[in-house]
């Protein structure tokens, strides 16, 4: 297919304009808000109430820290102290700006905004809704001696929806079984996928790309959801803050390239407090003086890009509620940076030789837990609003908030530890055989499908059977939707996506910019929210790129979520050598993805296994990593017409045998089978087995082989330094030592970089008669 937007030259020379930037132009105030009935005194004191809910939260965690926490003098707490006192108008504001229902990814300095995300989100729900909530969380309710009296009305229940809320946040930093995470994610990476709340973070910057990706389904599902993307004025300056803002700002997504013109759904959200760990962003480490300048550079026209008061809960809340009706009028991403300011160090360990106590004091001048009350007492409320609100109130409040929050440590130190036998538990999610819903069940190609004539005995080369593959699981649900860089028109390198931009459109098949961490980032953001991605990483080499995605995001959020959410994406990649590519564009890295847990990685030789393999994986509610040879793409072998799948998880015997086993994936499999062909002449016999899925490894199959030949050879393309040649010995160690007649070997490329003169990369790579030659050595 010819690309749409023709390339032409513009010599004459112009100046390009630097779009404006607001900078604290909020100046309405409270009173003038509150006349013009944008807010109310219902609201007011929920801003209040949520800020003083931070508040006590994070000075609850210094003091226990201290030792100094009265209502649990001698609890030990382990975890983090990332803790944001000084920022609450900020959490509180911008979350008050976006509607219940949206999203929000956060930090390692979280507390803040997944109270105020829980808070939220409790006060929007219905009666019956809260009711439901309660009914689900009873045995808790129980231990915290909340449940609400039968008939009970609005305020008890929201009350005890909010004790629980409370409770279950302390529970999560005290590593306990009924925190958010089941106790597992700790103080910096509290989820609750419930309430929208798609994780915080200790990769400073780790959430931007499952922000993008978050933004990118609800543009594609169109349901109107907004993402709002809470990080450091640090991480902003981090790789994946780059890659995440260009994803989100592609311009297909809004100049009618994708059938629906619609921008991503993105509040990129700067908490800029000053310093990262002492690191000042302003003057010091960048070149800016806002940081929300960025926006220039990432659309012709600027995104929307403002600077609000962070330390004002109402400006914050205000421009936030401008940047979410951006968005859902289409025109997202949206840059907002908050200027405010933590009145702690980095974390209670920090000394914060790096500041004037002077400094710190004049903040604090401009405390929102002190101002904010203020400005309260001086407003003015109609009666039907319930009149002023006064000192009593205030502190008639704050008591309340303080007496939940400590009543609710109290009964978290009490509430039972996560059992040690649980420690596997959602590392990774059960696949079942679930139905399509029904929405997603009957996708419309947008051009013709085509089929794959297979040539005589059915034979399908390894590139077509993958196609078909993604082309089938296309069909069935309209939840897959590939991304990659250059795989629309150009069909990827290898050209096995040639041909679907014009099957299914671009909104389903769409190219990225060369970013490689975002591409996988958003892929784990897009599987939260329910899609079903299939992205491509055009080379393993560059898997490289991918890591804190891969490893840290996608890997981990099943478990560091306690199971709340499981991450179904697929990555694809290509690997291995054999072209002269040389060192960056040849490796095998697939043991760099065996040794994540949380990750499955699949590795098939031919395309019969490919295409049953990778219409399993799109089902899997599991991140899986797939491998394909580059090798492979041209090789064929029947592959029937007929819908099937290739489990997950088991081997094949690719070749029986009763002198030796040689294990082998991907392209050496072909290599072990012609070696056994040649030593068979000899009257050596191979057995062949091919794992297919490297993790989770079918140790079964292959001590049963040992167990029949005594010998064994494992043998792969990668280096043999670190390969996961290692781990399929170990298990053969494990499980079938007594069964081997002679030491397991392991055959691999040299520890070298792959290199590109083809005297050296025949060196370097394993072959048949380096196979042949490993095996017979094996039968003295
Ligand atoms: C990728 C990464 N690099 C470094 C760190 C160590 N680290 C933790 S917090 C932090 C500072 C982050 O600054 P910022 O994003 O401004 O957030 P703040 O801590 O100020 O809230 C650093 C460097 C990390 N957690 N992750």
């Amino acid at each position: 297919m010819v690309k749409e937007i023709d390339v032409i030259y513009h010599p004459e020379p112009k100046t390009l304009p630097s779009p404006p930037v607001p900078v604290f132009q909020y100046q309405r105030g409270i009173q003038e808000e509150i006349d013009a009935g944008t807010l109310n005194r219902t609201t007011c004191l929920e801003l209040l109430e949520q800020m003083m809910m931070i508040r006590a939260f994070e000075e609850m965690i210094a003091e226990i820290k201290a030792v100094a926490y009265q209502a649990l003098p001698r609890f030990d707490y382990i975890g983090p102290t990332h803790i944001s006192i000084g920022q609450e108008a900020t959490s509180t504001g911008a979350i008050a700006g976006i509607a219940p229902a949206d999203y929000i990814t956060s930090s390692h300095r979280g507390h803040g905004d997944a109270v105020a995300k829980g808070y939220t989100v409790i006060k929007g729900m219905s009666d019956d809704g809260l009711r439901a909530r309660l009914q689900k969380y009873a045995a808790m309710l129980d231990h915290i001696e909340s449940t609400p009296a039968e008939g009970a009305g609005r305020a008890e229940l929201g009350e005890a929806a909010l004790r629980l809320h409370v409770y279950r946040m302390i529970a999560e930093l005290f590593g306990k079984n009924d925190g958010y995470c089941r106790g597992v994610g700790g103080s910096m990476h509290i989820a609750d996928f419930e309430s929208g709340h798609l994780g915080a973070n200790a990769i400073v910057g780790g959430h931007m790309g499952i922000a993008a990706g978050a933004g990118i389904s609800s543009r594609y599902v169109e349901d109107g959801k907004v993402v709002l993307c809470l990080a450091g004025d640090g991480a902003y300056q981090n790789g994946i803050s780059h890659e995440a803002i260009t994803m989100a700002t592609m311009a297909q997504f809004r100049n009618g390239l994708m059938k629906r013109a619609f921008g991503v759904p993105v509040i990129f959200a700067i908490v800029n407090n000053q310093y990262a760990m002492s690191g000042q962003s302003i003057g010091e480490t960048t070149g800016l003086d806002y940081l929300a300048r960025c926006g220039a550079g990432y659309d012709v026209d600027g995104l929307h890009a403002e600077v609000a008061d962070g330390m004002d809960v109402l400006a914050a809340r205000e421009a936030t509620l401008r940047a979410a009706k951006l968005c859902r009028e289409g025109h997202g991403p949206v840059i907002l940076e908050f200027v405010t300011y933590r009145f702690k160090g980095h974390s209670l360990s920090d000394p914060q030789a790096y500041r004037e106590r002077e400094e710190v004091r004049a903040w604090m001048e401009r405390d929102p837990t002190v101002t904010f009350p203020k400005q309260l007492v001086e407003a003015t409320f109609s009666e039907e609003q319930g009149g002023a609100i006064t000192e009593k109130d205030i502190e008639a409040l704050r008591r309340r908030v303080w007496e939940r929050n400590t009543d609710m440590a109290v009964k978290a130190a009490k509430g039972t530890d996560p059992p040690p036998d649980s420690i596997l538990l959602h590392m990774y999610a059960e696949a079942k055989d679930e139905p399509v819903p029904e929405r997603y069940a009957d996708p419309k190609p947008v051009g013709e499908v085509p089929t794959f004539e297979r040539k005589e005995g059915g034979v399908l080369q390894y590139r077509l059977a993958v196609r078909e593959a993604l082309i089938e699981e296309m069909l069935r649900d309209e939840r897959v939707v590939l991304f990659g860089e250059d795989i629309a028109e150009y069909g990827g390198a290898f050209a096995v996506t040639k041909g679907l931009i014009e099957v299914f459109g671009r909104d389903r098949v769409f190219n990225t910019a060369i970013v490689e961490s975002a591409i996988v980032g958003a892929a784990v953001g897009m599987a939260m929210t329910d899609l079903r991605p299939v992205c491509e990483i055009m080379y393993d080499d560059f898997i490289l790129m991918t890591m804190d995605q891969t490893g840290n995001q996608a890997a981990k959020w099943s478990y560091m979520s306690g199971g709340q959410k499981s991450v179904p994406m697929v990555i694809r990649t290509a690997h291995g050598g054999g072209r002269g590519y040389a060192g960056q564009h040849s490796q095998c890295l697939e043991s760099i993805c065996t040794h994540m847990p949380g990750l499955i990685v699949i590795c098939p030789s031919d395309a019969y296994d490919a295409k049953g393999l990778l219409k399993s994986a799109i089902r899997n509610p599991n991140p899986v990593v797939f491998f394909e040879h580059q090798q492979l793409y041209n090789e064929e072998v029947p592959v029937p017409e007929e819908e099937y799948l290739v489990p997950i998880g088991k081997a094949a015997v690719k070749r029986e045998g009763t002198d030796a086993t040689v294990v082998a994936w991907g392209w050496p499999v072909l290599h072990a089978l012609k070696a056994a062909e040649a030593l068979e002449a000899e009257g050596i016999s191979v057995e062949v087995v091919d794992p297919r899925t490297l993790w989770p490894l079918d140790v079964d199959t292959i001590v049963a082989s040992v167990r029949k030949t005594g010998r064994c050879l494992v043998t792969c393309q990668a280096v043999e330094q670190g390969s996961f040649t290692g781990e399929v010995v170990s298990q053969i160690v494990e499980n079938g030592f007594d069964y081997l007649d002679a030491p397991v070997m392991r055959l691999a490329a040299p520890n070298s970089v792959p290199p590109c003169a083809q005297s050296l990369e025949r060196e370097f790579l394993v072959n048949p008669d380096k196979i042949a030659a490993a095996v017979r050595a094996l039968m003295v």
